[in-house]
């Protein structure tokens, strides 16, 4: 099994962090999807990582499929087969990668040369990811872990999400949302997060 991915993308450092979290062997290939000569398209029509190729040559794109996919190979299962546990572990990792999208979207306004960037574009975007903290800090409340009694796929996708905003779009979101970022303290500094954190100065 192989995985495809840059160094700096939030959607293939979910899967790594699976991948440690799990203990699961899988050869991690470094790739950005516009890389010259990227093997990516070939593999994820829709040019973009990350991608699992699996044993059987049959590739899988988009993190929540690749995630699913991992979590299946050890048990237990991070994500609940079925009932409440399921759906508010669903709804938060769509959260997370809202979240992701929205700062990746605003990185992208903001490096055009000013003349051409939208300013109402990149309110937009961190409107979304002001009201996404405020429900994920009402979320999490006064619990340890946001869907179960121990860290889970919520928690790894809030939280690879949060230490994302921090490395692209830096401001003080921790004095209004207590709770995530005493939380976000103590999940950032599990092995799995520190060894996939995005090089500093890429
Ligand atoms: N929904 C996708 C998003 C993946 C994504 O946008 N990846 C970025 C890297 S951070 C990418 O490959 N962008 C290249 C492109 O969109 O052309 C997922 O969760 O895997």
């Amino acid at each position: 099994m192989k995985l495809y991915g840059s160094l700096t993308s939030p959607y293939v450092r979910k899967a790594r962090v699976l991948l440690r979290e799990k203990n699961i062997p899988c050869e991690f290939v470094i790739a950005g999807a516009a890389d010259p000569g990227s093997p990516v398209p070939a593999l994820n029509p829709l040019g973009k990582v990350p991608v699992l190729v699996l044993d059987n040559g049959e590739a899988l794109f988009d993190s929540p499929v690749i995630v699913e996919y991992l979590d299946t190979l050890t048990a237990p299962a991070w994500l609940p087969a079925s009932g409440e546990a399921r759906w508010a572990t669903l709804r938060l990792e769509a959260l997370a990668d809202g979240m992701m999208d929205a700062v990746v979207a605003r990185l992208l306004e903001a490096r055009k040369p000013p003349a051409q960037q939208t300013a109402d574009f990149i309110r937009n975007q961190e409107a979304k990811v002001a009201r996404s903290l405020d429900y994920a800090e009402r979320q999490l409340g006064s619990r340890s872990w946001f869907v179960a009694d121990r860290f889970g796929l919520a928690d790894l996708a809030v939280g690879v999400a949060l230490e994302y905003i921090d490395f692209r779009y830096a401001h003080d979101w921790r004095s209004g949302h207590p709770r995530l970022a005493q939380w976000l303290a103590g999940v950032g500094a599990r092995p799995a997060f520190l060894e996939t954190r995005a090089p500093s100065g890429k």
